[in-house]
């Protein structure tokens, strides 16, 4: 490392070292942990008696939290927690409380008995990015090892999944974000591409104020948001679009003089066959497809190319896309020809949505992957992880089904019989919500672990209640790449078991020996490391005592006495040549475009105030006066159009369903384009609508584009694909 980058990091360590030691100990003191919700992580204290969540200062959140953090403890004791298990006798029967020993007998009595008679791929599993980066290793060796299936994959398949793809060819690695958060405040330019922090993370927004208020943030979003709000330019691409944007911005940064030849020259390769692409996206051409005028994407690309110190972020609104991966690769590309990705003070990030969606796609809940982000066909990676779980290589399955294709799977010929969820809500947040929900009414079985009783936990066979953030120890890797230690700061409910506990309980049942599933975190993750040894994703050096003494960790960490690594792209990327690659890529457009009888574009995305399927945020009051339903962003022409007024209750339309949300008239809104949010359950849910058309590389669904139409409410039934 040379003296310069070196220097750096020890300065980004030295900063971020003491900010995060337990708390003192002393009655009444609280303890040190992190929010249940986002991948910000905010630092926070919480007190057992009286209940209480304060924030802490750090360098992420700088003594900062949202409405959904201050709020956060409600859950722990709302009376919408589940605190017994339950099950029903028959499909028909509603859910009874039993014993966890009823629960889990059944439970493995049945998957016993699929496996017996279909296989082993009879049963599936569906995991989350909130669950901890233990829970999310031990459930991918429950699926490999205790189960036998290779059906397991999580909700981050509808999240991150574009960026990390794109990540990955580029750089060689993905950690979303390769520098820490606090890099951000000395930024003169950033460009924010799909991305609403304002809503999504507000304390992040701290770390902009100073580049917005010297003029140098630009936002990419087909909405005026709150953080477009703040933007001295503000994009306001089509939905779908942003690909063709991304070209047309290099092909500017061409025209105009701008690329860093010299970076691209010694650190990347590619440039020539992705400058083939955008030489047909001029800049004018851009702005009859994307509907941003030619001057603002010059504008755009020189405040970024003239700044000292740029940085480039992406999020959902870039990446919910069928060509999300390519439109992710069209702005690395576009970063690259600048020469921002690992130069001191410059850089490229996604922003990690879920708690731990960074840890979370890296330990093997994913189709294809094994811990410590080894990939599932690679033999040497089969071969170490085997040998810590002590089971022969020859045994693993192999890759299985992305989330949506094994929910859609299920029940069919070929399909999984049995589902069991451990941290996902999937009847509101995944696509074609309907068939969906009949995708799992049709399983023999479906098991759902959850701290409330989702709407998915509602039409399960058995629900296992478990304990939540505040009750139990375990590790996060937040959006910056760093390991976050969470610890137990309430005691659970005396009926709620871990998930970890859950697992070592069916395991057993299922015939592995005991101590292959432990139940304490710090063994689990004391195993995550060894199972990551030597893997992109190394934790090996990282142990819960390291981080109980405040050490500030970024994977990776391959000893014990190795420092971590806030910024691993400073001196060479993750390709065996060092260099980050450009990818060729060409604009394609959404799979669905609008027409005459669905003339809207409809989008989706989020609310302050809620969180996902709104499982957990939905049963606090705070939040729910302030978002407690659905409702559409629109035009005030459009909505008029459709002969609706501001307040009153519209039916959204697509070719898959109908639902319902309140009229919000917006006259910032695109008149071509409506916005809905996607927490509501029932006929308010966004996902009855949006279309499951998947990424070809990511096997992300298109949330963020479908065509619509908007109908004021009748008081006549209406057909829908859902039991609406
Ligand atoms: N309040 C709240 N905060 C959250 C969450 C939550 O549910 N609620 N969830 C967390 C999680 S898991 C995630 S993934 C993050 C997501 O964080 P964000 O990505 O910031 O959130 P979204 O609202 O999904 O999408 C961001 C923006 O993309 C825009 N957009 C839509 N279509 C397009 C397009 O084609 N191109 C471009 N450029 N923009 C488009 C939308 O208008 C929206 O403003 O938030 C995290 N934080
Ligand atoms: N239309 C549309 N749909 C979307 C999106 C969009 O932008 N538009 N965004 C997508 C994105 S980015 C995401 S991340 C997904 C998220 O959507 P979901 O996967 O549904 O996410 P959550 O609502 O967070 O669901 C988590 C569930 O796990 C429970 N839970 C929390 N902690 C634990 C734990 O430790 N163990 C267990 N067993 N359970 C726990 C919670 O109570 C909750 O019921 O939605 C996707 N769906
Ligand atoms: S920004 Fe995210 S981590 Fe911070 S308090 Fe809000 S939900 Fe929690
Ligand atoms: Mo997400």
């Amino acid at each position: 490392m040379s003296q310069v980058t070196a220097s750096h990091d020890d300065a980004a360590r030295a900063e971020h070292r003491v900010t995060d030691a337990a708390g003192t100990g002393e009655p009444g003191a609280g303890t040190a942990t992190h929010c249940p919700y986002c991948a910000l992580q905010c630092a926070m204290t919480v007190t057992a008696d009286p209940l209480s969540v304060t924030p802490r200062d750090f360098p992420t959140n700088r003594g900062g939290l949202c409405q959904k953090g201050w709020t956060s403890a409600t859950v722990l004791t709302s009376p919408g927690r589940l605190t017994t298990p339950l099950a029903r006798p028959r499909r028909d029967a509603p859910l009874r409380p039993v014993s966890w020993e009823t629960a889990l007998d059944r439970i493995a009595g049945e998957l016993r008995g699929l496996r017996a008679e279909h296989g082993p791929d009879s049963v599936g599993v569906f995991g989350g990015g909130g669950l901890t980066n233990e829970k999310a290793y031990l459930l991918g060796k429950f699926a490999r090892v205790a189960l036998g299936t290779s059906q397991i994959d999580y909700n981050g398949r509808f999240c991150m999944s574009s960026a990390a793809a794109a990540g990955t060819r580029a750089f060689g690695l993905d950690r979303g974000m390769p520098f820490p958060v606090s890099d951000l405040g000395s930024a003169d330019a950033v460009l924010l591409i799909g991305a609403n922090p304002s809503e999504t993370m507000p304390p992040f927004v701290g770390h902009l104020r100073r580049t917005a208020d010297r003029g140098g943030l630009i936002v990419i979003d087909p909405r005026r948001t709150p953080t477009a709000e703040r933007a001295a330019l503000h994009l306001a691409p089509t939905p779908g679009t942003d690909l063709a944007l991304a070209l047309g911005m290099l092909h500017a940064a061409v025209l105009d003089g701008l690329v860093d030849h010299a970076y691209v020259e010694s650190r990347t390769s590619g440039f020539d066959s992705a400058w083939r692409a955008a030489a047909a996206w001029w800049p004018e051409r851009v702005e009859r497809v994307a509907g941003v005028a030619a001057a603002d994407q010059h504008a755009a690309v020189r405040l970024l190319a003239e700044a000292d110190s740029a940085y480039v972020l992406t999020a959902r609104g870039t990446e919910q896309h069928a060509d999300g991966a390519d439109t992710v690769s069209a702005w690395i590309n576009l970063a690259l020809a600048l020469g921002l990705p690992g130069t001191p003070g410059a850089g490229f990030g996604c922003l990690t949505g879920q708690g731990n969606g960074q840890g979370g796609r890296e330990h093997g809940q994913k189709a294809d992957q094994l811990p410590g982000y080894r990939r599932l066909d690679d033999p040497a990676a089969r071969q170490h992880v085997a040998g810590v779980w002590g089971v022969d290589a020859a045994d693993l399955p192999g890759p299985g089904r992305s989330a949506y294709e094994l929910l859609d799977a299920l029940g069919r010929d070929d399909g999984p019989r049995a589902l069991l969820v451990f941290g996902s809500n999937p009847v509101v947040s995944a696509p074609r919500a309907a068939h969906v929900q009949e995708r799992l009414a049709s399983l023999d079985l479906l098991v759902v672990a959850d701290v409330v009783l989702s709407e998915t936990a509602e039409t399960a066979d058995v629900v296992l209640p478990v304990t939540q953030w505040a009750e139990e120890d375990g590790t996060m890797t937040s959006l910056e790449g760093r390991v976050l230690l969470r610890r137990r700061a309430v005691d659970p409910p005396p009926q709620v078991r871990s998930d970890l506990d859950i697992l070592h309980g069916l395991a057993v049942r299922l015939g592995q020996p005991p101590e292959r599933f432990p139940v304490a975190a710090e063994e689990v993750f004391a195993e995550l490391g060894a199972a990551s040894a030597g893997g992109p994703a190394d934790y090996s050096g990282i142990s819960h005592a390291r981080l109980r003494a405040g050490e500030a960790l970024f994977w990776p960490v391959p000893d014990p006495t190795h420092p971590g690594t806030p910024r691993p792209f400073l001196d060479a990327f993750g390709h065996a040549d060092g260099r980050a690659r450009f990818i060729a890529v060409d604009h394609r457009g959404p799979a669905e475009q609008p027409d005459a009888e669905f003339p809207l574009v409809l989008t989706t995305g989020r609310v302050l105030a809620q969180y996902q399927s709104g499982a957990q945020t939905r049963l606090i009051r705070e939040l729910n006066e302030v978002s407690g339903e659905a409702h559409v962003e629109v035009h005030p022409d459009t909505a008029a159009r459709a002969g609706l007024a501001d307040g009153a209750t519209a039916l959204v339309r697509s070719r898959r369903g109908v639902m319902t949300a309140r009229v919000h008239c917006v006259p910032s809104m695109r008149p071509d384009v409506v916005f809905l949010p996607f927490h509501f359950p029932g006929v308010q849910r966004a996902n009855l609508l949006t279309n499951p058309v998947l990424d070809p590389v990511s096997r992300m669904p298109e949330f963020k584009v479908c065509a619509a139409r908007l109908e004021s409410a009748r008081p006549t039934p209406v057909q829908s694909e859902g039991e609406f």
